[in-house]
């Protein structure tokens, strides 16, 4: 009987959780930015080591603000940690343990490991002592395994730890399987990506991106996609000076969609203003975050 299970990638916004599940899959399936908030719903896909399956849940980061979509995207990472079978806490190693204490507390005692992340950032001598620092909670986690994926290290004894702590069950999904997701929602995070990298201040938070139309060939996928902001200001920023924005936006969006999916890409994008989308739960479901 191989081993089979769900794995929740849970940690603050910007921990590096999207970056790590691309890295374990070997193909970019989830947005990534330096921007923290990136990522608002949950995210399956599908990794074999070996002979186990293991199936990883990418979550929002938790973070508290009032605004609904950031509800949202809260109880999205809770609803992870309550429906797996192991947690894969994600702690940058630059960061402060408090991170990990409030998890602790929010955890109520689920099974985790606890992944030092970025630990390219630091010399070695940081790095042990980050570790030594989080040794007074050995008892708390079940292993901790640093990992760094800008310069490739940690990858095997990553899974190797992950599958000692997976139940012995049958495969959930075809071994072939890379994720569950559809092609609208993995073009819709790649769209949110390149806007993410082309607009600041408030704009990526108070934008989204609904795929309204996809025209598949075997050779050529025309995407038909509105991107929604709250205000109109928003709207004239995103367009830009002589649309020079969006086609910046489009052109980066692109590349992203032609690389994920190997084929010719051609992308339609126009904005619409949708006044009160990130407060409004009826507009938040139109969207495809149902709570
Ligand atoms: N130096 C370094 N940077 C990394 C590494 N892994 C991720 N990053 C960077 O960290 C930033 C955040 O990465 P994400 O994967 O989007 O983080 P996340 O945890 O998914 O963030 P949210 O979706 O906002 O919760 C990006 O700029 C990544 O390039 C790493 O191993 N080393
Ligand atoms: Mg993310």
């Amino acid at each position: 009987m191989p081993k089979s299970g769900f794995v929740a990638l849970i940690g603050r916004p910007n921990a590096g959780k999207s970056t790590l599940l691309n890295w374990l899959l070997g193909e970019k399936i989830a947005m990534v930015s330096h921007k923290a908030q990136a990522t608002r719903k949950r995210l399956y896909a599908i990794v074999m080591h070996r002979e186990d399956q293991i199936i990883f849940i990418d979550t929002p980061g938790l973070h508290e603000k009032e605004r609904l979509l950031n509800k949202f995207m809260l109880e999205e990472a809770l609803k992870a940690i309550g429906d797996c079978d192991l947690v894969l806490f994600l702690a940058p190693v630059t960061d402060d343990i408090k991170h990990y204490e409030r998890f602790l507390e929010l955890s109520k005692g689920r099974p985790h490991i606890l992944v030092l992340t970025k630990i390219d950032l630091v010399d070695n001598a940081k790095l042990l002592a980050k570790i030594a620092e989080y040794q007074k909670y050995q008892d708390r986690f079940l292993e901790l395994v640093p990992v760094s994926v800008k310069k490739n290290i940690g990858k095997e004894d990553l899974l190797d730890s992950i599958v000692k702590h997976l139940p012995e069950h049958p495969y959930y999904y075809d071994p072939e399987l890379l994720t569950t997701e559809n092609i609208r929602d993995i073009y819709k995070e790649l769209i949110r990506e390149a806007i993410f990298e082309n607009v600041s201040d408030e704009i990526p938070y108070e934008s989204d991106v609904i795929i309204e139309k996809i025209e598949e060939s075997s050779t050529l996928d025309k995407v038909y996609a509105m991107i929604i902001v709250e205000k109109p200001s928003q709207k004239g920023i995103i367009i830009g000076k002589k649309g020079e924005t969006i086609k910046r936006i489009g052109r980066d969006a692109r590349r992203l969609l032609e690389e994920f999916s190997g084929k010719k890409i051609f992308l339609n994008l126009y904005v619409v203003v949708k006044k009160g989308w990130t407060k409004s739960k009826k507009e938040l479901e139109n969207i495809g975050y149902v709570f």
